[in-house]
C-alpha cells in the first residue's frame, strides 16, 4: 500500500514542491486547505491534480483532528503558519494562533487519533510528524554559522511563535515518545515564491522594469544577510528527516550568505540591467527589530541524512527573473492565483 503524506500549508510555496516530491516517491497525498472558497486550492489544484484535499484550519482542533481520523496518514508535515515577517507586528496574535499554537494543535490531533497518554506511549508504525522551523528562531545571533545548538534570540512575534512550535515538537517527543522532529530551515525561494518576500519581490520588480511597465523597485534593507536557497532542494530535506532511524533536528542551508544588495546586483545583471538607476531605499519597510544576518551550518543533515542543496544562488536568482520575464510577457498577473508559475 502507498503511504499516506497529510501536508499543512498545501496552497503555499514549500506545500507545492513537497506535493511534488512525495508524490514522486509514490505517496498518496492529502493537503489540509483552509476557507470555504479559498482561491489558493483551485490554483494549487490545477498543478497538482492528484493531491486529494481535506478541509481544516490551524486555528480549530476539532478539524485537524477530523482531518488525521479521516486521511490515517503514516506522516505529517505542519507547513502551515503566517510566514511573513512584517505581518507578524501587525497581527502578533493571530500569528500566535496560527504559527505558534497551530503546532500544539496538530500535535494534539496526532496524539489523540494514536491514543496516545502519559500512560501509553507511542508504539511503533506510529504517526511521523514534521515542524517546519525556522532560522528566524536564531534571530540576533549568538554565533555563525548556526547549528543545532544553537542559542535562540528571535526577533519577531512570528520568530518567537516559531520558537514555541519548535520547542513544543521536542517536548512531544521527550514526553510522549511520538516521532516528531522540526527542521530549522533557512530562506529558501523559487519563481512559486509569495510576491511579499524580497527574493521575488526584486525578481518581479526586475521583470516590471525590464519590459517597461515600471521605472523603479523600492527596498528596505539592503544590508540584511541570508543564507538563500532553492525550495526544491529543501523539501527533499524534511522528507529525509522523516525517514530516519531516531527523530532529531535538523538545521536545513546552504552555508553561504548573501546581502539584500547582492542580491538585487545578481538580478538585475541577469536582466542586463544596472540596479543603481532603479533601486530607491524607503525607511518604511525597514523592520521594528531587524536579523541583519543568518548562516546555516548544514553538517549534521550532509553527515546524518546525506543532504546536500543542488541549486546555487545565482542560479536560483536568474531561475527566479526568467521565470517572472516569462510569466508578464505571457500576460500573467503574479497577483493571481491563476499565473502561479
Ligand atoms: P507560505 O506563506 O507560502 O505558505 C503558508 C501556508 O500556510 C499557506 O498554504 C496558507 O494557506 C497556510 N495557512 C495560513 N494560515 C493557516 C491556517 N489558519 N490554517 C491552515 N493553514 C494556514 O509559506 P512557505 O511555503 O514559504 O513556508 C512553509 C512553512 O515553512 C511555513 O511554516 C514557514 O513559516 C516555514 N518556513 C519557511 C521558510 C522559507 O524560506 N520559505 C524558511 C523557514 C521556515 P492559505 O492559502 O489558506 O493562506
Ligand atoms: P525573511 O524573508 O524575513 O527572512 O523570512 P524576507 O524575504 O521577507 O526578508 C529577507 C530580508 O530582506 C530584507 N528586505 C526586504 N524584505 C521584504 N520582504 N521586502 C522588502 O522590500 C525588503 N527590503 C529589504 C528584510 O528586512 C530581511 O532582512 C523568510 C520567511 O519565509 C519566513 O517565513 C522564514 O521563516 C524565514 O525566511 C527563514
Amino acid at each position: 500500500m502507498a503511504r499516506r503524506a497529510l501536508i499543512t500549508g498545501i496552497t503555499g510555496q514549500d506545500g507545492s514542491y513537497l506535493a511534488e516530491h512525495l508524490l514522486d516517491q509514490g505517496y498518496e497525498v492529502w493537503g489540509l486547505a483552509r476557507g470555504q472558497a479559498n482561491p489558493r486550492v483551485s490554483r494549487m489544484r490545477k498543478l497538482l491534480s492528484d493531491v486529494q484535499v481535506v478541509r481544516g484550519d490551524l486555528l480549530d482542533q476539532g478539524s485537524l483532528i477530523s482531518a488525521v481520523e479521516r486521511v490515517q496518514p503514516d506522516e505529517v508535515y505542519n507547513l502551515g503558519a503566517i510566514s511573513f515577517v512584517p505581518m507578524s507586528w501587525e497581527q502578533a496574535e493571530l500569528t500566535a494562533e496560527v504559527t505558534g499554537m497551530g503546532v500544539l494543535r496538530m500535535l494534539e490531533a496526532i496524539r489523540v487519533c494514536s491514543g496516545v497518554s502519559r500512560g501509553a506511549a507511542a508504539a511503533s508504525g506510529q504517526i511521523r510528524f514534521y515542524q517546519a522551523s525556522s532560522s528566524e528562531m536564531f534571530g540576533q545571533v549568538t554565533e555563525t554559522p548556526q547549528n543545532e545548538r544553537t542559542a535562540f534570540h528571535p526577533r519577531s512575534p512570528y520568530g518567537v511563535a516559531k520558537a514555541y512550535g519548535h520547542f513544543l515538537t521536542q517536548n512531544y517527543r521527550e514526553s510522549y515518545g511520538m516521532y516528531a522532529v522540526s527542521g530549522i530551515l533557512f530562506n529558501h525561494e523559487s519563481p512559486r515564491r509569495g510576491a511579499e518576500f524580497v527574493t521575488r519581490k526584486v525578481s518581479l520588480g526586475v521583470a516590471r522594469i525590464k519590459l517597461g511597465q515600471a521605472t523603479e523597485l523600492r527596498l528596505g534593507n539592503l544590508e540584511a544577510r541570508r543564507d538563500w536557497g532553492y525550495a526544491g532542494d529543501y523539501v527533499k530535506a524534511m522528507h529525509l528527516m522523516l525517514q530516519a532511524a531516531t527523530p532529531e533536528d535538523y538545521v536545513i542551508g546552504t552555508g553561504r550568505m548573501k546581502s539584500v544588495r547582492e542580491l538585487v546586483e545578481a538580478a538585475f545583471s541577469a536582466a542586463g540591467l544596472d540596479w543603481e538607476r532603479y533601486v530607491v531605499t524607503d525607511q518604511t519597510l525597514h523592520r521594528p527589530a531587524e536579523v541583519d544576518l543568518l548562516c546555516a551550518d548544514p553538517k549534521k543533515a550532509r553527515t546524518q541524512l546525506g543532504w546536500e542543496p543542488r541549486v546555487a544562488f545565482d542560479e536560483l536568482v536568474a531561475m527566479m527573473v526568467e521565470s517572472d520575464l516569462r510569466l508578464l510577457t505571457d500576460g500573467g498577473d503574479p497577483d493571481q492565483d491563476s499565473s502561479w508559475p
